[in-house]
């Protein structure tokens, strides 16, 4: 079987690399598993926990408390990077560095917000972060209509119910999330955020599906040259859920609307996170045919799974997140695994959403306990893959 100068090296000299191979990127010619983490102040769990999950060297943290449109300072990633190694851990990539309003309406001032994202990727380029994730929806970022539903063994998930959603107003839905949230700032539902909703719908009444896609492909066109000189892979989050909500126009939904979007600027930096739980609310969706679709394309990994609780027919649609196993949801998870691995993924994954278990007080979706299961299972699925599945022929994206 072919193996590349680093598998060889990895296996000869794999126990002794081992407690400093993620400062030097040996591993293998591997996915990198990490747990997300928000930063100290923000999250509940800490990098001591996280670097005891196993085979977990890697974070995707942010500036949590950075607000889109500004660059990021130099000293502030320097300052996050070195708590992260400090801990024994490195960042595998940001997520997110969120993009301005304007530059999705394209607004007057996009180019300045334009020329800020790029100062920020150069910072991350410099201090050796090469995966940057982020979302193009307007207004919200993901939704959901409970944060805290009770399943039968106790555990706490987020759940969907489109009867729910379709009969509230914006700012309710904010006002229920806000309710659910722990005490903890939820991504993309910060409070400063939703004061403006009225005025954030305002802002898009002229912005339909067409003009988000231009002004998409605008940024992207711009932002590629710093992305080719510093290496680094943008990873579109996909729009959850995979459909507009509340009239606002979504466009990363669906395989047809993303090969679009990845043949329009037709550049290996322009790529994808591929999160099932996201992609997958769609049911019209083929999350393994939309990975062969994207081949080479998909930075980063989200991988966990959903429950549908109606028939694909039935006009109320309820979902709910399970447990990363595919006994506990919907989804062949393996089949989703040896998807990426046949098709030569060897970029950043995680575990996405977990469910609240063992009385942990915590982020909805973000706890400690359950993530760390999703992130064993799922190594668990990729060795089976790797033990069993010659991929010498596959040209791995990296
Ligand atoms: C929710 C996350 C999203 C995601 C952003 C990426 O839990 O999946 O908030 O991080 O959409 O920009």
């Amino acid at each position: 079987m072919f193996k590349s100068p680093k598998t060889v090296l990895w296996t000869i000299f794999g126990d002794l690399l081992e407690p400093i191979s993620h400062f030097f990127e040996l591993r293998g010619d591997d996915m990198e598993m990490t747990l997300r983490w928000y930063g100290t102040g923000f999250d509940s769990v800490t990098l001591q926990q996280i670097r005891q999950v196993p085979g977990v060297h890697g974070v995707i943290t942010t500036l949590y408390d950075s607000v889109p449109g500004d660059a990021w300072e130099l000293s502030a990633i320097q300052k996050i990077k070195k708590e992260v190694q400090d801990a024994g851990l490195k960042i595998a990539g940001i997520e997110s560095v969120n993009i301005h309003d304007d530059i999705k309406i394209g607004g007057g001032d996009r180019d300045k917000y334009i020329e800020n994202y790029i100062k920020t990727l150069e910072r991350l380029g410099q201090e050796d972060i090469h995966m940057v994730c982020y979302n193009f929806m307007p207004v919200f970022d993901w939704t959901r209509s409970e944060l805290a539903r009770l399943c039968e063994d106790g555990s706490t998930v987020l759940a969907y119910n489109s009867k729910a959603i379709d009969g509230v107003k914006p700012e309710e839905m904010f006002a229920s999330i806000d309710k659910d949230s722990n005490g903890f700032i939820l991504p993309g539902w910060e409070p400063e955020r939703m004061a403006r909703v009225k005025e954030l719908f305002e802002m898009y009444k002229s912005v339909d599906e067409e003009k988000l896609f231009n002004n998409l492909v605008y940024f992207l066109k711009a932002i590629m040259p710093v992305c080719d000189k510093y290496n680094i892979d943008m990873a579109i989050h996909p729009d959850d859920p995979a459909w507009p909500v509340f009239g606002l126009p979504r466009i990363i939904t669906s395989q047809d609307k993303v090969c679009r979007m990845l043949k329009a600027v037709d550049n290996p930096h322009n790529g994808l996170t591929f999160c099932t739980g996201s992609y997958g609310t769609n049911r019209k969706n083929d999350l393994c045919e939309f990975i062969k679709a994207a081949q080479g394309r998909i930075h980063f990994a989200h991988v966990r799974n959903l429950k549908f609780n109606t028939a694909i027919d039935d006009p109320v649609l309820d979902f709910q997140e399970s447990a990363h196993l595919s006994s506990t949801g919907s989804f062949d998870m393996f089949k989703i695994v040896k998807t990426l691995y046949e098709t030569g993924f060897d970029g950043v994954i995680r575990p996405d959403h977990g469910r609240t278990i063992w009385g942990e007080k915590c982020m909805p979706g973000y706890g400690l306990y359950d993530r760390a299961l999703g992130a064993t299972y799922l190594q668990g699925l990729w060795e089976a893959c790797e033990k069993t599945i010659d991929r010498s022929g596959v040209k791995l994206y990296r």
